[in-house]
């Protein structure tokens, strides 16, 4: 335990976590602490780590999300998932390859012309505009598969995924070039680039690797496969990369670990890989300038096309001076160029040190063609003690490494040595180990606060570790993933939380601060999120109908709080259906979801968007359709009938049920009743509006956009009531009823958002409440007295807003009533007040610390009393 941390007192610990010091509150801390066995260090990072309701984090993490080919969201200190995002696989509650559009994504990962439902994502990375995270773009890359995906940070979907119709797996990409030029993605496994049988004894001859070098549009969030282009490398097994920036600006770095080019054979007595390509004491960094290649990439002369793309040969890369390799120590994993791009750190999976290469001193060794000799290939290989900066021997199977705020003075460095399960921070300037830290267990990758650009944010790491043994409560064989919170903020680094991770295997994670993301929160009306633009299925209110064409049925229809536009809809057995939704909320939050039973399609609808569903009506019967979101308290009647009908059959109609029928005088009745009660809701909508409107809610944009939205929902009501009334005239009660009824459910809705704004608005008015005030709002509510009192209004009690001036004493007074109400029954005022609401105050059974605080209540309620 840190010895800092022993030594603090409990009192200081309970400040420290917000507990004032008053001698109940510090018993009841050690009794928790004493109850769930927590040490003051466990107090400690749990204040440093609990986030109240409502709060927000500092850093938001994009992690891989390993073998379920999706991502994951979470927020830094307080390690809260907040998101999936459905990647290359499907992702049922975002409706991800359950609609048109989503599986028109999904369907630009096919390989080969073969759909593939899954990916093995490793390496997520942010856009970067000089070398900073610009919050705008992520992308990742499938291992299994070599794709990359394409993730808009304005919503959080991904709107493209590319295939690299070279390599037939990929593992050092995805790593954007400084200002999101281009994006690397390195071969793993070398094969041949081309599609054809090559057998394994013509593998030097045959099979290759490379590194695709992605062009990247950072206006439009798109890469573009036409004016991208591969390095063709050998067959050495290429690991991860990294793009230099700053003094190493146009140049990438890519490891690699089998410069043995063994091929394996177990399975006819041979050693294994594992044997073969760890053989040599080196392996190759390959170094290459792309952009020098990327201007020769332009000339037909320099490249040749393979499987349509270009592809600059090593020989054409070696004859210009952009392609050199530099021996590295056994089975390198991770490479990572400090934040000056001056220095390149690169770990062996197999080697206790870190290397450090000095980017000045390779470039002199090309300059002044210090190699040592040229690679099978003609590749010139670079001198590894004349490229070197230093070596520090940090343990066991380093990995990856992040770097620290203090990177420049200090050469902050964190690394992650596998074996070892450990954190070791380093300086890459002195390589000397300065503090280790254990984690739990087997760390792959490690998270800094964008601790791979050129602007480190220090603050904390996060640990990606593969086991979790024996962390967790036991849930079979397969355990979680375990992500550790690490503050790295004092000398000593300290272990915070443990985060288990039920999803795939995570590699890399990278984290940005939050501030610099500014996602939407709805759409702009009718949007097809794919294109940007107005989806060809955008339906407004009042537009929603159903065309046929041919045998394919369209269905153009809207989702707003509780129905779903139009009900029912019939078709034949044999046609295709296509329902276009749009979502007509403007509200935040106010997401629908819609399926048709047992025909596979989803979709979610968020505010403003617009989504296409096509399928084969290929079964006859009925199936209901409804929102799949629990929406409003209407939810449940968000629903419609989809009826598909066999032409071809001869139905024979069911006799009618013989049902009682309402009186007319009965009808006209309940309708007296629906109209009496939509006057008195309409009456509360008018107050709340008052008060809303004497208050200037205007001026607070939250306030104001809830206000819209209610606004929004009572403008429906005129032509419902209109409907009502014609209906009456028309002497059809039953449909009068009906609509005054939906007037009543326009009301409800105007309601319940007008009542959060009136809410919210007097939070924001009212002076903000002492500590002890809030512990008697609290204890108010808990004791249930808003069963009886409304502030600010008569109800089933007395209004309590001035009730401390009523009485002479008046604190003395109520603290006694609320104590021993029954001791003043007999008091004449008690009695007339007892007669008059018809109810006896009654004995709550509360503290005299409670009636004390809820007292200070009742005081910011005098205080506050306009607002009521
Ligand atoms: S990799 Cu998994 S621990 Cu794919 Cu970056 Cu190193
Ligand atoms: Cu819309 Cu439930």
């Amino acid at each position: 335990m840190n010895s800092m941390v022993k030594r603090l007192s409990l009192a200081a610990i309970g400040a420290l976590v917000g507990v004032s010091m008053v001698s109940a509150d510090n018993s009841e801390l050690e009794k928790v602490m004493k109850e769930r066995g927590l040490t003051q260090q466990d107090l400690l990072a749990a204040a440093k780590t609990y986030t109240p309701s409502g709060g927000r984090d500092k850093y938001i993490v994009f992690s891989s999300g390993g073998q379920s080919g999706q991502m994951l969201v979470y927020g830094v200190p307080s390690m809260r998932i907040l998101k999936y995002i459905g990647v290359f696989t499907p992702e049922p509650w975002q409706g991800w390859g359950y609609d048109d559009d989503t599986k028109k994504i999904l369907a630009e990962g096919k390989i080969r012309g073969k759909q593939i439902t899954w990916g093995d994502t490793h390496h997520p990375a942010l856009s970067e505009t000089n070398g900073r995270y610009d919050g705008k773009w992520l992308v990742i890359n499938d291992k299994a598969n070599p794709r990359i995906a394409v993730i808009d940070l304005n919503d959080f979907v991904t709107k493209q995924i590319v295939v690299n119709p070279l390599f037939k797996s990929d593992h050092g990409g995805a790593f954007f070039t400084p200002n999101s030029e281009y994006i690397l993605e390195a071969c793993q496994y070398a094969a041949p680039l081309d599609n054809n049988w090559h057998p394994m004894s013509e593998y030097k001859e045959t099979y290759r690797g490379g590194v695709t070098v992605w062009k990247f549009d950072p206006k439009i969030g798109r890469i573009l496969p036409d004016k991208s282009f591969t390095i063709e490398f050998p067959p050495y097994m290429q690991d991860l990369s990294d793009a230099g920036k700053e003094a190493s600006y146009g140049w990438g770095f890519t490891n690699s670990f089998n410069s043995e080019m063994y091929t394996g054979g177990i399975e006819k007595g041979l050693p294994p890989f594992e044997a073969g390509c760890s053989r040599n004491d080196t392996d190759f960094l390959h170094v290459y300038n792309w952009k020098k290649l990327a201007e020769l990439a332009k000339d037909p002369k320099n490249v040749k096309v393979i499987n349509g793309m270009r592809v600059v040969p090593i020989d054409v890369a070696v004859k210009n001076n952009a392609l050199f390799l530099i021996p590295e120590p056994k089975s390198p994993h991770g490479v990572d160029v400090s934040p000056d791009g001056k220095y390149i750190v690169v770990c062996g999976k197999l080697d206790t040190h870190a290397t450090v290469y000095s980017w000045d001193k390779i470039q002199k060794a090309i300059k002044n063609k210090d190699f040592v000799g040229k690679d099978p290939y003609g590749i010139p290989i670079i001198d590894m003690k004349k490229a070197m900066h230093c070596q520090a021997e940090l343990g066991l199977g380093p990995l990856h490494n992040q770097f620290g705020k203090h990177w420049k003075k200090q050469g902050e460095i964190y690394t992650s040595l596998y074996v070892d399960s450990q954190v070791v921070k380093w300086n890459y300037l002195t390589c000397k180990v300065e503090d280790r830290q254990n984690v739990n267990y087997n760390i792959g990758h490690l998270c800094g606060m964008e601790g791979k650009t050129e602007d480190p944010q220090g603050d904390y790491i996060i640990a990606l570790n593969k086991l979790a043994i024996d962390r967790f409560n036991e849930i079979g064989p397969l355990h979680p993933q375990n992500h550790q919170l690490i503050d790295i903020r004092g000398k000593k680094m300290q272990l915070l939380y443990d985060m288990p991770i039920p999803l795939g295997e995570p590699h890399q994670a990278v984290a940005i601060r939050a501030s610099k993301l500014k996602p939407e929160v709805r759409y702009k009306m009718g949007t097809n999120p794919f294109t940007g633009k107005p989806h060809r299925g955008k339906t407004l209110a009042g537009q929603e109908h159903i065309e046929r064409k041919g045998n394919h049925v369209y269905v153009y229809g809207t989702m707003v709080r509780s129905h779903i536009n139009p009900e029912h809809v019939n078709v034949n057995l044999g046609d295709t259906v296509t329902f276009y939704l749009t979502n007509l909320e403007r509200a935040e939050d106010e997401t629908h979801g819609f399926t048709v039973d047992q025909y596979n399609v989803h979709a979610s609808l968020e505010p403003g968007k617009t989504v296409a569903l096509t399928f084969k009506a290929d079964r006859e019967g009925v199936f209901p359709y409804y929102c799949t979101e629990f929406c409003s308290a209407l939810h449940l009647e968000m629903m419609g009938y989809l009826l598909v009908k066999d032409p071809n059959k001869h139905y024979v109609s069911a006799k009618k049920l013989k049902m009682a029928k309402m009186s007319k005088e009965q009808l006209e009745k309940e309708y007296e009743k629906i109209v009496a009660t939509n006057k008195a809701t309409d009456k509360v909508i008018q107050s709340v509006v008052k008060f809303l409107k004497e208050n200037h809610y205007e001026k607070y944009p939250v306030v104001k956009q809830l206000v819209e939205d209610a606004l929004d929902q009572y403008s429906k009501i005129p032509e419902q009531q209109k409907k009502a009334e014609e209906a009456y005239k028309k002497g059809d009660l039953e449909k009068a009823i009906l609509f005054q009824n939906m007037v009543w459910q326009y009301m409800v809705k105007t309601a319940d958002v007008g009542i959060r704004a009136r809410d919210l608005l007097v939070k924001k008015l009212a002076t903000p409440m002492s500590e002890a005030a809030r512990r008697g709002h609290e204890a108010y509510l808990e004791g249930g007295c808003n069963g009886c009192h409304v502030i600010g209004k008569v109800s089933s009690g007395p209004d309590l807003v001035g009730v401390l001036q009523r009485h002479k004493n008046g604190e003395k007074w109520v603290k006694e009533w609320i104590l021993h109400p029954e001791k003043m029954y007999n008091n004449p005022y008690i009695k007339s007040m007892t007669n008059y609401f018809n109810l006896r105050m009654p004995n709550q059974g509360m503290t005299e610390k409670q009636v004390d605080d809820i007292i200070e209540y009742l005081k910011w309620i005098d205080k506050n009393a306009n607002l009521f």
